[in-house]
C-alpha cells in the first residue's frame, strides 16, 4: 500500500525545535519588534506546515481495506496512532494560539524580548512534551513501510501441508514472476502470483501445519490472511509423498475451513501418481486439471469477492 509506505520520517522534539528555531533565527525586520514578531510568523509558519504535513501523510485508518488496517493494527495499533496523531494537531494548535496572543501584546506595547522569551519557552515545552508521540510515529512508519502490498483483485490463498505441490501450482499458473514479500511480524515470506483475473498467495510456514501449534505472532499472520482472502484453494496429497498422512491433511483441511471462514476449493496435487478423482485433481508435471481448477477457484473468487 503506496500511502504506508510513503510516510515521512518524523523528527524528534529535539530536532524539531532545532529546525522551528534555526529558520526564525534568520529573520530580520527593520527594527526590533517588527523583527521579533517576524520570527513569531514564521514559528508559527514552520510548525504548521511541519506538522500538518505529519498529519496528512497518514490515511484514514479505519476506511483502509480490513487486510491493511489489522496489519497496521497488529504492528503499531491504530488507535496509538490515532492518539499520537491527535497530540500533534493540538500541540499545533496551542502553538498558533501562543503566536497569535504574543504578536497581539507586542502590538499593544509589551516588551517584545520578554515577550518572545516566554513564547520560545512555552513552545519549546509543549513540543517536548510530544516527544514520545513524535517518536512513536517515526518508528511506525518504519514498521509499517514492511507491509506486503496487496492489489486490490479477488484473492485466492493456497494452503496445504508441505511437499504437496503448493509452490509447482502457483509458479505454473501465474503469468508475471511471483512477487515475494515479508511478513514484518515473522520471518515468513509471502509469495504472490498473478493470472488474469486473480492474485494468488502462497505462504510457506503459516498454512501448512496445524493451526493449534502456531505461536501468536504466526496466528496473527493468519488473521491478516484470512482477510486478503476471497477463497483458499486447498491442495491434498493422496500420493503421501509429501510425507503426511491423508488424515493429517484432512484435518488440517477441516480446521482451515473453520478458522477462515470462506469458501474453499480442494484439490488433489501430484494426479500422473494416483487415480483419486473424487476430487478436482490436478498435475504440476503433466499439466492435467490445471485449466478446469483454475477455472472453478476463478469462478469462486469472483463470486465472493466484493465488487
Ligand atoms: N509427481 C509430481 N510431483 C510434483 C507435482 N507437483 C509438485 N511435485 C513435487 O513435489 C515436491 C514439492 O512441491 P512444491 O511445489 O515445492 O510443494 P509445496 O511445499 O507445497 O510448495 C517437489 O519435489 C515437486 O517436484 C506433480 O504434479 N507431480
Ligand atoms: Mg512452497
Amino acid at each position: 500500500m503506496d500511502v504506508l509506505r510513503r510516510l515521512p520520517t518524523v523528527l524528534t522534539a529535539e530536532e524539531l525545535l532545532d529546525k522551528i528555531f534555526r529558520k526564525s533565527s534568520r529573520i530580520s525586520g527593520s527594527n526590533e519588534r517588527e523583527r521579533i514578531i517576524n520570527k513569531l510568523s514564521t514559528i508559527s509558519n514552520t510548525s504548521k506546515d511541519y506538522f500538518n504535513r505529519i498529519i496528512s501523510s497518514h490515511p484514514d485508518y479505519d476506511s483502509l481495506p480490513s487486510f491493511y488496517r489489522e496489519m497496521v493494527d497488529l504492528l503499531v495499533g491504530v488507535e496509538k496512532i490515532k492518539k499520537s496523531l491527535a497530540s500533534l494537531s493540538w500541540a499545533n494548535s496551542m502553538i498558533q494560539k501562543i503566536v497569535t496572543k504574543s504578536i497581539g501584546k507586542i502590538k499593544k506595547g509589551q516588551n517584545p524580548v520578554e515577550v518572545y522569551r516566554s513564547a520560545c519557552g512555552r513552545i519549546a515545552s509543549l513540543i517536548e512534551d510530544i516527544d514520545e508521540d513524535l517518536k512513536f510515529l517515526n518508528e511506525a512508519k518504519n514498521k509499517l513501510k514492511e507491509i506486503p502490498t496487496l492489489r486490490d483483485m479477488p484473492t485466492v490463498v493456497v494452503a496445504g501441508y508441505p511437499n504437496v505441490g503448493k509452490s509447482s501450482f502457483v509458479s505454473l499458473v501465474s503469468t508475471a514472476k511471483p512477487e515475494i514479500a515479508e511478513y514484518p511480524f515473522t520471518t515468513k515470506k509471502i509469495f504472490i502470483g498473478y493470472t488474469k483475473d486473480l492474485q494468488i498467495i502462497d505462504t510457506p510456514g503459516l498454512l501448512d501445519r496445524p493451526l493449534a501449534k502456531r505461536n501468536a505472532v504466526e496466528r496473527k499472520a493468519i488473521l491478516c490472511l484470512k482477510h486478503a482472502a476471497d477463497a483458499i484453494l486447498y491442495i491434498i496429497d493422496p500420493t503421501e509423498t509429501c510425507g503426511y498422512p491423508l488424515k493429517s491433511q484432512l484435518s488440517l483441511l477441516e480446521e482451515i475451513k473453520k478458522t477462515f471462514g470462506k469458501p474453499m476449493l480442494e484439490v488433489y496435487s501430484k494426479a500422473d501418481l494416483h487415480e483419486f478423482r473424487d476430487r478436482p485433481a490436478f498435475s504440476a508435471r503433466s499439466g492435467e486439471g490445471i485449466r478446469e481448477i483454475m477455472e472453478e477457484i476463478t469462478k469462486i473468487a469472483l463470486t465472493s469477492s466484493p465488487p
